[in-house]
């Protein structure tokens, strides 16, 4: 990587904190994706964007602010990337998958908060995520409790904060609040960049990610082969890095690696043999760097075959409709897509277990591990009648809780490790 130090400096990054982090990280790499074997050639820009993720990355995101661009910043799939390309800005995720600084987090959160939470939290206070610091505008929405409150905290510790409110059922009502909300998102950003979204710069917007959403749709369905062409972390670290890179080039290699795999499986050619067991995780989004679970689960000689979760199915699967010839209609059709998407914020909420079911059967899957963030009460609740309506269509299910740390290994390989043998 090139000195990015004067970059750093400018963003106000702790260089300590910061050079720690990215030491940490660059083993966590090594161990966890570059041992893996027979991975695909087009992993090579993946592993190419992850080295420059705070490097190379950031700094084509303040070139682009220099010509104009505002930087949106976010933590939730219900920001809709449409609406932000369309107003003429960049949609950034905000890392929230490791955890750092924890005990200053504990002077402004309770122990008992999520570890996503804490996370971003971590982040900002140990002052080390670039992504946060490059952002114009962060926009925190109102889903669980924890985020919810955690948001009045935050609020005073960035800089142009902006907080959505979201339903929290999908009735007539909630899709009206929802659409005053995206309409609001719309003034704010309008307000913020000084230009109108225009009918053109919204259908654009819609095909840019539209077009992104197709790449991975794509690739989750070349996962339902047998042997599997790509490892599940491979795969969740594409769909964690759909939410830093540029969505044209990202689209594009989403699209170059598909054609690889393609090939390979007309070559019955896999990662692992055609008899590993095969696992769909379901649960909380893993934010990126989160490999933990994964990692344990693939290490077993198990394949990850689908996510059910934001970073995987749950954020990506559902298409905008573009086919409304006026800027209303359009809002309407992002309005529909975003109430699609079945976080267990929701309720009820029996879409999100359908389509566990559905997933289970298109990607072969023998078996089904949720993933609950502990204190994440709406995820671990739903959990229960995740595995009771599992267990009825004779689907195994592990449940498991965990956290950032790296204390619970040994149990979770333990755990893993038995399901893994029960479902072979
Ligand atoms: S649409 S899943 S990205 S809210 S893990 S912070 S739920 S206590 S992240 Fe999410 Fe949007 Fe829903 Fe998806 Fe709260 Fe649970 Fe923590 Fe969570």
């Amino acid at each position: 990587m090139a000195d990015y130090t004067q970059m750093w400096t400018d963003l106000g990054l702790n260089h300590d904190n910061h050079n720690a982090l990215l030491d940490n990280l660059g083993k966590a790499y090594q161990s966890t994706f570059m041992a893996q074997e027979k991975r695909p050639e087009g992993m090579s820009y993946f592993d190419f964007v992850m080295s420059e993720a705070h490097g190379l990355r950031i700094q084509e995101l303040r070139e682009e602010q220099e010509a104009g661009r505002k930087i949106i910043g976010s933590f939730c799939v219900f920001v809709p990337e449409e609406i932000v390309l369309a107003a003429g800005c960049t949609a950034v995720g905000l890392c929230a998958g490791a955890d750092f600084a924890q005990e200053e987090v504990e002077k402004v959160l309770p122990r008992n908060t999520c570890s996503l939470i804490k996370s971003f939290f971590g982040f900002k206070l140990g002052k080390v995520c670039p992504y946060m610091e490059v952002s114009d505008m962060i926009v925190g929405e109102n889903t669980c409790d924890g985020k919810k409150k955690s948001f009045e905290v935050f609020k005073d510790m960035v800089p142009n904060f902006y907080q959505m409110d979201l339903p929290q059922t999908k009735t007539p009502m909630a899709r009206h609040m929802l659409k005053q909300e995206f309409k609001s998102f719309i003034e704010k950003l309008e307000e913020m960049t000084g230009t109108s979204i225009s009918l053109e710069s919204l259908k654009q917007g819609i095909a840019t990610v539209n077009a992104k959403r197709q790449a991975l749709r794509r690739l989750s369905m070349l996962r339902a082969s047998d042997p599997a062409p790509i490892s599940g972390l491979d795969a969740l670290l594409i769909n964690q890095i759909a939410f830093l890179d540029n969505p044209v080039r990202f689209t594009e290699k989403v699209n170059a690696i598909c054609d690889e795999l393609e090939s390979q499986i007309k070559e019955n050619k896999g990662v692992k043999t055609s008899n590993a067991p095969r696992v769909v995780i379901s649960g909380c989004p893993m934010a990126i760097p989160n490999w933990k679970l994964p990692s344990i689960i693939e290490s077993t000689g198990a394949v990850i075959v689908g996510e059910e979760s934001c970073i995987g199915e749950r954020g990506q699967r559902n298409l905008t409709d573009d086919s409304a010839n006026d800027l209303n209609g359009l809002i309407d059709a992002i309005v529909d897509r975003y109430l699609k998407i079945d976080c267990a914020v929701f309720t009820p909420n029996q879409e999100r277990v359908n389509h566990i079911k559905e997933m289970s059967k298109q990607y072969n899957a023998d078996g089904v591990i949720h993933y609950g963030l502990q204190f994440c009460q709406p995820y671990i609740m739903e959990s229960f009648s995740v595995e009771k309506e599992l267990e009825k269509q004779d689907i195994s299910v592990l449940r498991l809780e965990t956290d950032y740390s790296q204390e619970d290994m040994g149990q979770l390989s333990t755990r893993v490790e038995a399901f893994v043998e029960i479902i072979k």
